[in-house]
């Protein structure tokens, strides 16, 4: 693991287009865990809280405190919000005293580009409201909810006990850690009333309707304030940075995924089922074998696709610019090595100091209400 300095890399942050809904779920965080957390005790104080922030940063040589052993808290993130661009919301992971959230400009970015096709929120308050994105809170070792000198946040990724998902998200729910998640920490202070934890890699899952996609938030900062009177957490705020690999490797494959499922639906959706279909001129996606108004989804000599109607979705993504092999199929690689992915998704942050972009900035707002979490 990287104890760098973030730091911004180009001037504008990119934006554009295409997470389709970059929910960042719940957290398998952590492998072999503490190793990668700054346990309490170790270099928290070193591990490069980035100029211009606070938080871990004071540690001291010596390292935080250790945390006491208090009771432990437990919540579920209740709200799981994407910022707008304009709201300027997020960790200043560079130092230069301005919220960095490049997601924010993706997903607008996909907004403008793809319509109402996606529409991050309204998965993310879906997959809430149907108990696919329960994401777990531990605090451990709370003294005092208004300034403590070092407390451990623990986020897992949670799942229901009962089935029933109108309950979760009440407060008091049952709720277990998924046995797929490994339980990742975030330490720091509670100061004026306000968690600042982290940083420190952050394994997440983002799931997105049937798929999860699992990567590693870099830097991972988590702030939230300790409502004693209602026991909630609110004005919550999460965020780190995606590094290329792990975009390269998690982000564009799902994306390609996510395109291709689309698509199928789409396919699905012509008047008497999917009807097979060749390209009338390789390279253009006009078939005699659609209806009018409908179009192939492989534009190549060689692939048989389906028929869909042509609508600005099917006509971004089933583009040379994308699907370079014209089979109307997207992979992970097509969308690595497309001529337009570094305008669309500009890496604004530097990881490893070569003022070269290397990771995209990622902020989420989020509330919290309390629960139990069960064996
Ligand atoms: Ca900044
Ligand atoms: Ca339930
Ligand atoms: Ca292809
Ligand atoms: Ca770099």
């Amino acid at each position: 693991m990287n104890h760098r300095v973030l730091k911004r890399a180009r001037a504008a942050a990119p934006v554009l287009a295409i997470v389709p809904l970059f929910a960042l779920g719940g957290c398998h965080c952590g492998g072999a865990g503490a190793s990668d957390s700054s346990p309490p005790g170790s270099d928290a104080g070193s591990d490069a809280a980035p100029p211009g922030t606070d938080a871990a940063s004071d540690g001291g040589e010596s390292g935080p405190p250790p945390i006491g052993d208090a009771a432990t808290s437990t919540y579920v993130m209740d709200t799981f919000t994407v910022p707008a661009p304009m709201d300027m919301v997020g960790f200043d992971l560079d130092g230069d005293s301005t919220p960095d959230n490049a997601l924010a400009e993706i997903l607008a970015g996909v907004a403008a580009l793809a319509g109402a096709t996606f529409d991050a929120q309204a998965a993310i308050d879906q997959a809430l409201v149907d108990g696919t994105l329960l994401y777990l809170l531990a605090l451990d070792g709370v003294k005092d909810p208004v300034d403590d000198p070092q407390i451990m946040v623990t986020e897992n990724f949670g799942e229901d006990t009962d089935g029933d998902p109108t309950n979760n998200l009440l407060g008091g729910a049952m709720l277990r850690i998924a046995a797929t998640s490994v339980p990742s920490m975030l330490f720091g202070p509670v100061t004026a009333g306000r968690i600042h934890s982290g940083p420190a890699d952050l394994p997440l899952e983002l799931p997105l309707g049937t798929l999860t996609i699992a990567t590693t938030l870099e830097g991972a900062r988590l702030e939230a304030d300790i409502d004693v009177p209602t026991n909630r957490l609110l004005n919550g705020l999460l965020g780190g940075a995606l590094p290329q690999s792990a975009l390269e490797m998690d982000i564009y494959p799902a994306i390609a995924d996510l395109v291709n499922m689309d698509i199928a639906v789409q396919a699905a959706m012509v008047p008497g089922g999917p009807v097979p279909c060749v390209a009338d001129v390789a390279g253009d996606r006009a078939s005699m074998d659609c209806a009018a108004g409908q179009e192939c989804t492989a534009a190549n000599a060689v692939d048989t696709g389906a028929c869909i109607v042509a609508d600005p979705f099917s006509d971004f993504w089933l583009n040379p610019n994308w699907d370079a092999d014209g089979d109307g199929v997207l992979t992970g690689a097509e969308v690595t090595t497309s001529p337009i992915i570094d305008v669309i998704i500009m890496p604004d942050i530097d990881t490893d100091g070569d003022s070269v972009g290397d990771a995209v900035s990622f902020a989420v707002q989020f509330t919290a209400v309390d629960c139990l979490i069960v064996p």
